[in-house]
């Protein structure tokens, strides 16, 4: 039997955070199939090109995760429950993107891993130890002969982009300490069904882990999944708190509750794939339906949050800016630069939506709580939002 099935097919796309300068604009991008697989054996979900960690994560990395209050109270409030139930003497975080999550904690305690060399030197400035390396096992291993072992490993949004998962594994049980805790966040495979986020494929989520998939690769290095938490973060992820199989934690009821929810959702099977398919491509006909109507009332559409994500929408849907007029970003070195593959201008977000503006495409959906409150004024005044997720729909 086939092992790994081919079920979603996302088009051409360009690479999700490669924005463009000005001088860019008029040349052909680099582009690629975003293909994505299920392997009915490991039960995993990845993407089938993969790019190098170099080409994707290097000195020009947009990204800063300090860019939204909903992640800065979430590491906030996940530092506190570390303090009080972990209580780690040493802590590295890979991935450790601006200091975000470090910032919450002793400068003497802990060790960022971020090679992106432009993010990582934010981090620095703040007198943080942080390295700009990947992550593998020869870094582990020099981190253990100059800094001993760790209590607490901590990752967020970052296993989910390495592609030799047994290599971050490995590099990880050799810095461990033997009681040690290993938390990992990523997005759940699992809500990205349930909410048709299709976008959370893109060339840097190779894969997006169920609880079954990551419980399969984890037992083949000695460790074991024993409280999981599902956050609303980033659309629906998980927070899973990890161990050695040779400890001896107690495997708490959220566990079982989530291999429940997975195996009822069937999402072992592959007919659950196809189903998904077919969700994607109607929530597409949908979206460019729904451009078209705002087109029609001659109204300004904007976009708001030029996301790794949306990049995926965008260029799935073909919407460009013939559709969409800007977009709006907090990001500085994304500002005046244009959206890869669509050329859509990113302008600086200078705390108002213009009045002239009669539809926002919210790019950064996931921070939609955060996003409304803080655009009530023109709410208030008629404006109307465009997102894709659960359905396409105009609010
Ligand atoms: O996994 C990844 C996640 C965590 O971050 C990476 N591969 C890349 C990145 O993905 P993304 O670009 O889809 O992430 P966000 O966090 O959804 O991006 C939000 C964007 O929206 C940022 O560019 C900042 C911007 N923003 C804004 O302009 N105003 C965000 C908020 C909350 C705002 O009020």
């Amino acid at each position: 039997m086939k092992k790994k099935i081919e079920f979603l097919d996302l088009g051409q796309q360009p690479l999700a955070n490669y924005y463009l300068d000005k001088s860019q604009i008029n040349k052909i991008e680099r582009k690629y199939r975003l293909i994505i697989c299920f392997d009915n054996q490991s039960k995993l979900v990845s993407i089938k090109k993969t790019f190098s960690s170099k080409m994707m994560f290097n000195n020009k990395y947009p990204y800063r995760s300090s860019m939204s209050q909903t992640m800065q109270k979430s590491f906030k409030e996940l530092a506190r429950q570390i303090k009080k139930k972990i209580n780690p003497k040493r802590i590295l975080e890979i991935g450790s993107n601006d200091g975000s999550f470090l910032k919450n904690f002793n400068k003497k305690k802990t060790i960022g891993i971020e090679p992106c060399a432009n993010v990582e030197r934010i981090t620095k400035k703040k007198k943080f130890n942080t390295i700009p390396k990947y992550w593998n096992t020869k870094l582990a291993r020099n981190i253990l002969k100059k800094h001993g072992s760790m209590d607490l490993i901590y990752s967020a949004n970052t296993i989910s982009h390495i592609k030799d998962l047994n290599d971050v594994f490995k590099s990880i049980n050799i810095v461990l300490s033997t009681s040690g805790t290993l938390i990992l966040e990523d997005p759940s495979l699992l809500e990205c069904l349930k909410r048709n986020t299709y976008d959370q494929f893109y060339n840097e989520h190779i894969y997006v882990f169920s609880y079954l998939s990551l419980k399969n690769i984890l037992r083949k290095h000695n460790l074991e999944i024993y409280k999981i938490e599902n956050l609303d973060i980033h659309g629906g992820s998980n927070r899973y708190f990890i161990k050695r199989i040779i400890n001896n934690i107690k495997i708490e009821i959220s566990v079982k509750r989530q291999n429940k929810e997975e195996i009822k959702y069937g999402i072992d099977k592959k007919a659950t794939y196809f189903k998904f398919q077919k969700r994607v491509e109607s929530s597409k006909k949908k979206l460019i339906s729904i451009f078209k109507y705002c087109k029609s009332k001659n109204k300004k559409i904007i976009g708001y949050g030029a996301t790794a994500k949306s990049t995926t929408i965008l260029n799935y849907c073909k919407i460009n800016n013939q559709t969409i007029d800007y977009f709006l970003d907090t990001t500085k070195d994304k500002q005046n630069k244009y959206t890869p593959g669509t050329k859509i201008k990113i302008e600086e977000y200078k705390g108002v939506i213009k009045n002239d503006v009669g539809y926002v495409f919210l790019g950064a959906w996931n921070f939609k709580k955060e996003i409304f409150k803080k655009e009530k004024k023109y709410i208030k005044a008629g404006g109307k939002f465009i997102i894709h997720t659960p359905f396409p729909k105009i609010i």
